[in-house]
């Protein structure tokens, strides 16, 4: 059988030949007792391309937030994020679990907070109350579908939380999807912020690994904490390799996965009992609201993975596409064509 049309997420892109050739032949050491010289010039490469004074290399997004949430924050304290964030939502409850933090969620718009709110949500130096410590933004927006906050929202939320005295990290598992739709070069957004993580295994095609950037005083936390979770690997160069490869050469090319998914909501948007608007698409992710009487959006995804259509449901009516190196126009007239099948009646 043909190989899945696979849009559950750009997590699932496998390495190009071109880039395993590149990790065989990456130049190794034993990264936490002598340093690995692959590790160290993406660690640079990636500070230069963020904009911040350096990077660590650790194996997922998940564990570059937790490590910058662990270097905010002390337990008991208070952090603010968007209701929606990945990591409230999708990394298994570890600010509670890890750094004994509470949280304060605020509905965002299209992904972007209120200023005021952010100010009247940080609490006053009262006994009674806890230390708001961090504010957490999100850039792409995962849970408003991939948007990218605009800058001018983006930076008045951050500046909010700055003044009223607390850090600010942004998760920017999808920074380079925002950097190629907006075309604003990542250290203009990160220079808003006090720390920033970015995944190199989603769209932009490594097998594995993110990178946590801040101040060198952050980096020094940070590093413990690296240690501290198992995420300081040893000969990581293999990966790092393919780490820097993604990040020297498929940033431009994400445009196109944003094309392909404006394709893939127009397609969407003519099949009955799916509801999307393509002007809600901006980078490579698609949420289709599922409106069937058959079908909820775990059934549809069902029928979907048998004949040949991998999508994710996410919630009782609500399916994530998301476009990437790995699928093409083919895929997309393929999962078309399949919903339409399956819900034309
Ligand atoms: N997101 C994954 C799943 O966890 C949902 C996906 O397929 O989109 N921040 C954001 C905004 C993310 O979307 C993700 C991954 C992460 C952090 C965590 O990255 P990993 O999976 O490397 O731990």
């Amino acid at each position: 059988m043909e190989r899945p049309a696979d849009f559950r997420s750009d997590t699932v892109t496998r390495p190009s030949a071109a880039m395993r050739r590149a990790m065989a032949e990456a130049e190794v050491g034993d990264d936490v007792l002598d340093g690995d010289p692959t590790v160290a010039k993406l660690e640079s490469v990636g500070a230069r391309w963020l904009g911040v004074e350096g990077t660590l290399f650790v194996p997922s997004g998940t564990m570059a937030n937790q490590i910058a949430i662990g270097v905010h924050t002390r337990h008991g304290d208070e952090v603010i994020l968007e209701a929606d964030a990945h990591v409230l939502r999708f990394e298994a409850g570890a600010m509670g679990a890890l750094h004994g933090v509470q949280t304060v969620t605020l509905k965002g718009r299209r992904g972007a907070l209120d200023p005021d709110e952010v100010r009247r949500t940080v609490r006053p130096n009262f006994v009674h109350c806890p230390r708001t410590a961090l504010l957490c933004l999100e850039q792409t927006h995962m849970g408003s579908g991939g948007r990218v906050v605009p800058l001018d929202a983006f930076a008045a939320a951050a500046r909010a939380g700055r003044e009223a005295g607390i850090a600010v990290h942004l998760d920017g598992a999808r920074l380079a999807n925002a950097v190629a739709k907006s075309g604003v070069p990542a250290p203009v957004w990160t220079k808003e912020v006090d720390s920033v993580s970015l995944c190199l295994s989603k769209g932009l095609g490594a097998p594995v690994g993110s990178l946590v950037g801040g101040s060198r005083a952050f980096l020094e936390r940070a590093r413990t904490l690296r240690k501290r979770f198992g995420g300081w690997m040893r000969q990581s160069g293999i990966l790092g390799a393919a780490g820097l490869m993604a990040l020297e050469q498929n940033v431009e090319r994400l445009g196109d996965d944003h094309q392909l998914a404006q394709d893939l909501a127009r397609a969407l948007s003519e099949v009955p009992g799916l509801e999307v608007d393509p002007a809600d698409v901006e980078t490579n992710l698609v949420l289709v609201r599922v409106r069937h009487r058959r079908h909820s959006a775990a059934s549809l995804s069902a029928a979907l993975a048998e004949r040949g259509v991998r999508v994710m449901a996410l919630g009782p009516d609500h399916l994530r596409f998301v476009t990437h190196m790995d699928v093409d126009r083919s895929h997309v007239e393929r999962a078309a064509a399949a919903c339409l099948e399956l819900l034309r009646s």
